[in-house]
Order: C-alpha cells, then structure tokens, then sequence
C-alpha cells in the first residue's frame, strides 16, 4: 500500500484568505482537520517548483509550529519537492528566513508565524509565504493561493513518521532532502557583514549600558549569540530570552503598552542607556533611550541620515521609502541628501519591487519595522544593531541623537491609535462614515487648516505599474498635517481601527512638547467629526504610540 495518501473533504474553506501578511487565525480555527493542509497544498500548486532549489520552512515557536512543519514537510513530499531546509527545533525569524532564502538560493520560504500577536492555544497562529527574492509574496500571489483554497478539495499527504529535527543533520525521504541546519549562524554572519560589531562592543563595554526584550518569542537565541557570545556583554542583557510557545502570556508586540517591562526599565526607572524589543518573529522592533522613547518614523529618518556610520552603506544608499501612513520625517532627510523618497501602502511586501531594482537601499514602516536591501523583509535586531553603530560612532545618548535630528531637520510629531478588537461593524461604520465625508473636506477648512487632499490611497507600483486601491484614507492639510485612517489587516478579533495623527513642526518651534499635547486639535476634530468614542464605546484608545 503506497505511504502517499489523498484526502478529500465536503467542502473549501471559504475563510482561507491571506491579510496583511499571510494568513493569520486563531490557532483554534487553524487546529481544524485539514484546514492548514488546504492551505499548503494551495501554496503548493501556486508555486512553480520544478526545480533543483530548495523550500525553506521555520517559524517563530509558537504553539503548533513543530508540529505544522511535520505536516507541511509531509505534503512536500507527496509533491516531490526536492530539497527541504529547515532550522534545528523549527525556529527562525522571519529576517533569518528571508536571508535563507536567498542565500540557499531557495524557491521560496513558509514562515509559521502571526507576528505579534499573542500566541498559545488561545493566541493566533500564521502561515506566510516569502517568495525567491526573500519578500513576502505579493497579492497576485496570494490572490492566486486563495483561489485555489476556494475551490480545493483534497490534498495529497505522505503518511508516516518524520523524523526529530532537533540537530543539525539530513535526512531522505522518497524524493526529498531535508536539511536540518542551525537558525542563527548565517544570519548572525549577515549581521557582521554589514556591522563593525567589535566596535559596538567597545562602546557597550565602556560604561553605555543595554537591555534588550525577546518577549519569551524568536529573537531571544539571536540576540544572545550577538549580545552575549559575539560581543561578551554580560547575560542579563537580555531578557525573555527562551522562546516559548504561549511566548510566556506576553503579547510580543514591541510597542509602550505590551512591552511595559521594559518601557518601565528605560522611561520610569531609566536603569539603562538603550533598551529594545523586537516581536514574536523578529522582524518589528522598538527603541528606547533613558528617558526617551523613539518613535519608528523617527527612526526611520534618524537610520537614513545617519548610514555613513555604517560599514555596509559606506558607499551611499540609492533611495528610501515610507509606508503611506509613516511620518513625512524621513522625506525631509531624503530631500536634504538628495535622494529618492517612495510612499507604498502599508505592507513589507510592497518595497520589494523597488529593492529588487535598486531603487531604494532602506525603508520603513510606522508599524515598527525597519529594514533595507540585505535581506527582503523588515530586520528587528538589524535595526537594533544600527542604532548601537551610529550611537558608539557619534558617542552620544539616545536622547541627544533624536534632538540633534530635530534641530536640524524640524519635527514631524506623530501619534497612532489603535482601538483594537471592535465589533466589525462599529469600525466599518466609522470607516465609512470618513470616506463619504471626504469630498466635502476637501477644500475647506478643518482642525483651523485648509484641507489640501482628501481621498482614499491609491498606489502605481513604479515597476510593474500594478495598482493597489483602498490602501487607507487621507486628510492632508495645508499646514503639513495629516490624518490617517485604516483598517488593520492583521488583527483576528472584531475589527482594529488605527487613526494616525502627524503635524510637522520647524526647527524654530517648540520640539519638545508631547506628541498628544501637539496633535491635540487634530485629535479633537476627528472625533468631532466621526463621534469615535461615543461609536466605540471606548474613552481613548486601546494602544497609543
Ligand atoms: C505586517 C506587515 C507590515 C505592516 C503591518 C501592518 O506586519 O508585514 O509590513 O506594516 O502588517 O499591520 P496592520 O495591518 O495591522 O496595521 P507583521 O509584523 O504583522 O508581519
């Protein structure tokens, strides 16, 4: 009797569709009989991999990774793939995978991961699919995967025993290879490539102390090889340094609300210089300084000001770009070097046409992700390091480094609120309600500024010309404010509003007011005019950045 089995069920899975960033459910709906299967054997068809090159599989360790890899190994092999590389124990970042893939030569990558969001059998899990140049694979994609979720019926499976990948080694099976290789070595190699880490090192050891946060999720085994092993800081350096499956019950989510061990450390009891947190796959990160928090299109704009300090952008960055609702800060850096300046709706996945033709060296989102054209994904530790380089070259604080950017370059105070896990139609309501006030904005005066633009983000891939609609609506006013308003794409509870607020303030203003007390009129005119916390019921946000 042949081992490789066909299963058949009544009907698709109508919900199969991939967000933001793959598809992410809660892990109770993944834990359905074959519904993650159908999901494969989608991906599966969708790719072409008639090949000699590899399939990457890993994942950040939440609950159910280990095993969602034997599944996906066992309908590999019922598809012939020919050679699988997986990391030791199932666990890789998502910027450790993205590496991998190109540097395996790889013809694409499955990363199990929900990114932030909680983990454990009540948490989330995610499965995204990272294409040959490393990025996360783009709509026509994963329109194309959906479809044929939406009509599959059976998938094709080898059923048997996989053997332990908890060592490097190989093993066959049938057609297929499957490497087992260590997660961290060539990404930690990537990472001295492009940083002098010996000269970090010396900065941290005179007397600049760092704590940085894994949040019990992926990043913990990097950092400790960089921190620790690599540069011989001392073991508390990090912290929730272990992955585990329920990420210990933190919600890894790098931002001031989540990451409130250490927000406390640096802002309230400010026991350290630098501190920093990446998210469940390694990909977001947040920085903080004593006393000093460090907003991600801040620091967007201070890495692009700054990459001469850096051994592996000595030689110039070629272009930068923003997610539409990131602050305009790093725009002003652009202008003042003279570079290129893209604004892409939200979505790593939309960068990677313009770093695969070189039109851009780094880019960012306000979402806490960072990264730039070593890899195809946005880099937690990455960002982490830079920071580290330009700090131990400029030998100043975190606090005079963003000040310094001000003073030179004017301010671009910025605020997000979140209003997470709503009821679907509240949101959609408020939504709505925006959209059809837009044309009766425009051109008249609102928050005391003339309303320049008020439309929904429409945007022309500058390379393939393809064109991405509904990617959030805009108010932009005459006195370089702007509000933004959009749907989340990640969260699986409700619906979760987010409401982006930004004023750009000169070198000659005031740029050290709170970014609330700044935008506070924005903030009041916009629940004026949407009633936001009579509709949600809530009287402020359920995270403020
Ligand atoms: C994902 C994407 C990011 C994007 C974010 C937006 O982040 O990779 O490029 O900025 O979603 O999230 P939302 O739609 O909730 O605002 P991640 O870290 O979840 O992969």
């Amino acid at each position: 009797m042949s081992d490789i089995k066909e299963i058949y069920i009544k009907e698709p899975f109508k919900d199969q569709k991939p967000g933001t960033s793959g598809l992410r459910k809660s892990t109770i709906e993944f834990q359905q009989d074959n519904y993650l299967e159908i999901f494969i054997e989608s991906i599966l068809r969708t790719l072409d991999f008639n090949q000699n090159n590899s399939l990457i599989i890993g994942g950040d360790g939440r609950y159910g990774n280990e095993e969602a890899i034997i599944k996906i190994i066992q309908i590999c092999i019922a598809h012939k793939v020919k050679k699988i590389i997986i990391p030791v124990n199932g666990i890789l970042s998502t910027p450790a995978a993205s590496n991998l893939i190109r540097k395996k030569n790889a013809f694409a990558g499955i990363i199990l991961s929900a990114s932030h969001n909680p983990g454990g059998i009540n948490g989330d899990f995610g499965v995204k699919v990272n294409i040959a140049n490393g990025g996360p694979a783009p709509e026509k994609f994963t329109d194309k995967v959906f479809k044929c979720s939406q009509m599959l019926t059976n998938y094709k499976f080898y059923d048997a025993k996989i053997p332990d990948f908890n060592k490097v080694g190989f093993f066959q099976i049938k057609d297929t290879t499957v490497e087992v290789i260590d997660g961290v070595d060539d990404y930690v190699d990537l990472m001295e490539h492009i940083f002098d880490l010996d000269q970090i090192a010396d900065f941290l050891k005179k007397d600049f102390s760092i704590v940085f946060d894994a949040m019990n999720a992926v990043t913990g085994p990097y950092a400790k090889r960089i921190f620790i092993e690599k540069m011989g800081l001392s073991k508390d350096c990090v912290l929730n340094g272990l992955p585990l499956k329920d990420f210990g019950n933190l919600h890894p989510d790098p931002n001031l609300t989540y990451a409130n061990q250490l927000a406390d450390l640096l802002l309230n009891k400010q026991s350290y210089c630098f501190g920093a947190a990446c998210d469940g796959d390694g990909d977001r990160n947040m920085i903080l300084g004593k006393g000093c928090f460090i907003n991600p299109s801040d620091s967007l704009a201070i890495l692009t000001a700054n990459t001469k300090f850096v051994p592996g952008y000595k030689d110039g960055i070629s272009g930068v770009a923003r997610s539409m609702p990131t602050s305009m800060a790093v725009d002003s850096v652009a202008k003042k070097i003279n570079i290129p300046c893209y604004e892409t709706p939200t979505g790593w996945k939309f960068f990677g046409n313009l770093l695969d033709s070189n039109m851009i060296t780094i880019c960012g989102e306000e979402s806490f992700g960072t990264g730039s054209d070593h890899i195809r994904e946005k880099d937690g530790l990455w960002a982490v390091l830079f920071w580290l380089q330009i700090l131990a070259c400029r030998k100043c604080s975190v606090s005079e480094l963003i000040h310094n950017h001000w003073n030179h370059f004017g301010r671009n105070y910025y605020t997000r609120h979140d209003y997470e896990a709503i009821p679907k139609d509240v949101a959609t309501q408020i939504y709505q309600n925006l959209e059809n006030l837009l044309p009766q904005l425009k051109n008249n005066k609102f928050a005391n500024s003339l309303v320049l633009n008020a439309d929904n983000f429409t945007y022309t891939d500058p390379v393939d010309n393809s064109i991405s609609k509904n990617q959030g609506l805009r108010i932009i006013l005459e006195n370089n404010s702007r509000i933004i308003l959009r749907l989340s794409g990640t969260g699986t509870k409700g619906s979760t509003l987010r409401i982006y607020f930004e004023k750009y303030s000169q070198t000659n203003e005031n740029l050290n007011l709170n970014p609330q007390v700044a935008l506070c009129e924005l903030i009041k005119s916009l629940d004026d005019l949407l009633n936001i916390s009579k509709l949600t019921k809530m009287d402020q946000p359920t995270v403020i950045t």
